[in-house]
């Protein structure tokens, strides 16, 4: 029977002399939930566990993009797209893409550019299109002086190569190398870190019934899958990232029952991104049809992400999401 460990993760102050680290982070845990497909959930203590396990669970991740995994980092969104759900057409001319990465860049750790919607329903964009939108933007910020690592945000070996060249620094696939197949190799041999999310299908059918057996571990073990493809394809571990992909393939519920339990995924032993912001679920929990004046909702999803280590968080509203980090840090530091 396989078991899934579940860190159950404290940002109390009292933090006990035996209690671990979780990844090597701001969070700490002393209990562990154990989950399987076939049993009911129990909460085990650290001494139930191996060493190895223990060690899985408390080592210090990696650095991403050259960023260390000790502290929640911000991902700053930039959709150069006409039909993004949130921002859609808003910087679709390059002076005012430019105008927004330098804007977000103040409050960022990361720049992520994309240049093709994935929203429910979205239809795919050429090579081109795509290309055209977001290579020319990531030169001109390399020019620029930026210096910001900087994320593409695509499913295309094509787009992607090209953002490398114009000075891309990171791959961000929503497909986690599943929807090209050339990506796998243009990722392994540009040395780039790539970050790995799960989803279904497309964005065209994905959220057409979507069913799982069980949302959580079905994505846990997703994620595991393709975390061992692109190390076959030659990416080593200590570059990779994951992602639940929130609202791909996902009911409110399936969400719902990911974000619970978010912090189930540190056991991949490697740093967890969580994207959330402004989406669908939001807006219907939160009441908000207009995605724009989902910001509140969203850094209450952001901070709770950060509350069980997540530690890179992909958001619209960076230096709202920088101010609320901060604060949420001084708040259960205590000083
Ligand atoms: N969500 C979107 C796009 N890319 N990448 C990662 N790693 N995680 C996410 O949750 C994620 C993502 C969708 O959001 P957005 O870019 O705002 O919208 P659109 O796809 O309509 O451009």
């Amino acid at each position: 029977m396989s078991y899934y460990l579940r860190p159950i993760s404290m940002s109390d102050p009292a933090r006990p002399a035996g209690a671990l680290a979780l990844a090597g982070g701001w969070c700490w845990f002393d209990r562990v939930e154990v989950l399987s497909r076939e049993e009911a959930p129990r909460i085990v203590g650290l001494g139930d566990l191996t060493a190895a396990e223990r060690g899985r669970l408390s080592a210090p991740r990696h650095d991403f993009g050259e960023l260390s995994m000790d502290t929640p980092r911000v991902m700053g969104i930039l959709n150069i797209t006409p039909d993004s759900f949130s921002d859609g057409g808003l910087f679709l001319r390059p002076e005012a893409a430019l105008m927004q990465a330098r804007r977000m860049a103040d409050g960022a750790d990361i720049l992520d550019i994309g240049g093709e919607s994935t929203r429910p329903g979205a239809a795919e964009v050429s090579v081109s299109d795509e290309t055209q939108r977001t290579a020319p933007v990531i030169a001109a910020l390399r020019e620029g002086g930026l210096a910001l690592p900087i994320s593409i945000d695509t499913r295309k070996a094509a787009v992607a190569e090209a953002a490398f060249a114009t000075g891309a620094t990171i791959l961000n696939d929503v497909t986690a190398l599943r929807f090209d197949p050339a990506m796998a190799g243009v990722a392994a041999s540009a040395g780039v870190p790539v970050v790995l999310m799960h989803s279904i299908e497309t964005p065209i059918t994905m959220q057409d019934d979507p069913r799982y057996e069980d949302v959580l571990l079905d994505v846990y073990d997703a994620l595991a899958a393709r975390l061992a493809v692109a190390e076959a394809a030659g990416i080593a571990r200590d570059r990779l990232a994951i992602d639940p992909g929130i609202g791909f393939g996902k009911t409110l519920e399936h969400n719902l029952a990911l974000l619970a339990r978010l912090s189930v995924f540190h056991d991949l032993g490697v740093p967890v991104l969580l994207g959330a912001s402004r989406k669908r679920f939001i807006g219907t929990i939160g009441a908000e049809a207009e995605a724009a004046r989902r910001m509140p909702g969203s850094l209450a999803v952001a901070l709770a992400g950060v509350a069980q280590g997540m530690q890179m968080i992909r958001v619209h509203d960076v230096a709202e999401t920088r101010q609320a980090l901060r604060l949420w840090q001084a708040a259960t530091r205590g000083y």
